[in-house]
């Protein structure tokens, strides 16, 4: 499976894509299985613990977070940090592995980036809660989180609903075109607790994309995107994964111990506090990282060496309104 020239040239203007049926049923229940299996087992947990009174066992994967969360919300908190650590990004088993290489998303990941294929180190797995406010995601570039010298790089975000994303649920939105206009300035501690864009510095014709499970929003780093409130009782799952080519900074081949304050920032990878991985390399195929178990020990090899990275100097959003 590749991208069509309609939907690279869609890409190019606009600044995304949404492609169908990517993934199979069969793909999606793999991850939806696997994401359902750490539930119950940080659940039993609680529940062991006594910090969890109702198991709520009879509800589905998009109705049991919720419904604990509703509950017994310190003990949902407990079992979200526990699930996916770093914001979404610390699973790292055989289905999150499967889902990354999977040939069909690699395939239209070609189309954009070319033959050589980095996985970018930011993966995330994200619950949007019903009226939960950090599942709220603000307007953003995904270059206000990366380093400045990657804002010139390509890295394809690929955001795959594992539910049908919906206006009622909080699928995205999107401004098409304006990922011409460089990058924005984003604030620290907005909505949720995440970068922001005031709305005010944004060019208008924002347009929201509901995407059924199975199919991709493919965006670059530079294109505006947001999320809003879940006015559902279901939880609506979804992954972002990214995806970068060969010229792209990268800490691939890098020990997480030579990310310190005093290395010169623009020797960096794109984000250096989690690892990148070679998904596919024709020209150094010995770097290709080929197994779920290298997969697990290249990310947990990072995770405990805690690479540094600086910051990009945003302002704190409350000094934007003290301003105001
Ligand atoms: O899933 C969401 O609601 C937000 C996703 C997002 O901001 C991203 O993929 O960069």
């Amino acid at each position: 499976m590749h991208l069509t020239a309609a939907e690279i040239a869609a890409f190019n203007g606009n600044g995304y894509v949404v492609k169908p049926d990517v993934f199979s049923e069969a793909d999606l229940r793999a991850i939806r299985t696997a994401i359902a299996a750490m539930i119950e087992s940080a659940v039993r947990e609680l529940h062991a613990a006594g910090e969890l009174q109702h198991l709520q066992s009879d509800a589905s994967l998009e109705t049991r977070l919720a419904r604990i969360m509703a509950a017994e919300p310190e003990a949902g908190r407990q079992i979200y940090a526990r699930l996916l650590g770093k914001g979404g990004g610390g699973y790292r088993g055989p289905a999150m592995f499967a889902m990354l290489t999977h040939p069909g998303l690699i395939g239209c990941v070609e189309s954009l980036v070319g033959r050589e294929i980095v996985g970018s180190s930011v993966y995330r797995i994200r619950p949007k809660l019903p009226g939960w406010a950090h599942g709220e995601v603000p307007w953003h570039q995904d270059s206000g989180y990366l380093m400045a010298h990657c804002d010139r790089h390509l890295i394809v975000t690929c955001w795959i609903p594992l539910v049908d994303a919906t206006l009622e649920n909080g699928c995205l939105y999107v401004i098409p075109g304006a990922h011409r206009t460089g990058v924005f300035r984003h604030y620290t501690g907005g909505h949720g607790g995440f970068l922001e864009i005031p709305a005010k510095d944004l060019p208008p014709g924002a347009i929201p994309l509901e995407v059924k499970a199975g199919g991709v929003l493919f965006m670059t780093n530079l294109t505006p995107h947001a999320s809003f409130e879940n006015r559902t009782d279901i939880v609506r799952w979804s992954m972002d994964l990214r995806y970068q080519g060969a010229e792209a900074p990268t800490n691939a081949d890098e020990a997480p111990e030579t990310y310190t304050p005093e290395r010169d920032p623009v020797t960096m990878a794109c984000y250096p506090p989690e690892a990148d991985f070679v998904i596919r390399s024709p020209s150094h195929p010995e770097r290709e990282v080929r197994t779920a178990t290298q997969f697990e020990a290249l990310r947990d090899r990072y995770d405990r060496a805690q690479p540094y990275m600086p910051g990009r100097g945003w302002t704190p959003l409350r000094e934007l309104q003290i301003a105001d």
